[in-house]
């Protein structure tokens, strides 16, 4: 971990009812899985998301209604930023691998897609944000690729029970324009430095470094009630919207 705190969002990312047997015990309430990003303008382009098909998840009590399914980890943060039924004291009411929750249908604030799935993304870390992340293919190197890998390879898609319907559909939505890379930088980078798949490390760190610079900098965006802003005026906006709406929380680790 850094000296600075980074300051996240946590997008709550609502399971569409009727939920299946294994997350049964939770009818009834509003169930979220909650990602960490750092990239709140660019939700307009969620395909997916992303969860680690081996992570330890649960799902936690933030308040009388909701609950977030995050890691252990995450929930204690939350708990001591005053999310959590009991203060200080996360309250798990079931426990639940990745596994558990690839395939679930997730409506997402600001997403053009009604109904995204959540995906196995194999470079997940757990010990950062809350093990569940967004999936922005257009502006994500690391999002493309692994979304580029599931659509590619049928083998990996059958590993893990994805539907083809899960994946297939889903396109990459231009969403901020980068005078240098276009309007889909995270495929122009990715396909410039031949980048092959979500596990080539080093490549996609400096595709992450190339359009993660450029697109705060010299973005504007392309959709949205900001529409022509830059992304750098965008950003604070699209994320105090999302704070007051109550479709997003603030965290930090
Ligand atoms: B970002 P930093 Cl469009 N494991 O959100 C791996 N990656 C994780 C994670 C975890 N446990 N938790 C969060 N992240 C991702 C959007 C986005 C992000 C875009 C472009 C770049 C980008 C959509 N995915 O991040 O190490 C989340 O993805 C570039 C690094 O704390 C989060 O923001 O800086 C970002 O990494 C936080 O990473």
């Amino acid at each position: 971990e850094g000296v600075q705190p980074q300051e996240y969002v946590l997008i709550k990312m609502e399971v569409v009812p009727p939920f299946p047997l294994q997350l049964k015990v939770l009818e009834g309430r509003k169930v979220y899985l909650a990602a960490a990003t750092l990239r709140p303008e660019t939700m307009y382009g969620q395909t997916n998301c992303w969860v680690l098909p081996e992570g330890k998840y649960g799902a936690f009590e933030i308040n009388e209604t909701d609950v977030f399914i995050i890691t252990q980890r995450a929930a204690l943060n939350l708990a001591y930023q005053k999310l959590s039924r009991v203060p200080e004291k996360p309250a798990c009411l079931l426990e639940l691998t990745g596994h558990d929750l690839i395939g679930l249908p997730l409506k997402s604030p600001l997403a053009f897609n009604e109904a995204i799935y959540s995906l196995p993304m194999l470079t997940i870390l757990t010990d950062k944000g809350t093990g569940i992340v967004t999936s922005v293919p257009s502006d994500s190197p690391d999002d493309y690729m692994a979304l580029q890998d599931l659509k590619s390879k049928p083998a990996l898609r059958s590993k893990f029970g994805v539907k083809d319907k899960w994946v297939m559909p889903f396109e990459v939505i231009p969403i901020i324009n980068i005078p240098e890379f276009g309007d889909k930088s995270a495929e122009k980078v990715c396909t410039d430095l031949k980048i092959k798949s979500q596990n080539d490390k080093d490549k996609l760190a400096e595709a992450k470094r190339l359009t993660y610079l450029k697109g705060f900098t010299d973005g504007t965006m392309l959709v949205g009630e900001f529409s022509g802003k830059k992304v750098h005026e965008a950003k604070p906006l699209i994320r105090k919207k999302l704070l007051e709406s109550g479709e997003a929380v603030p965290y930090s680790e």
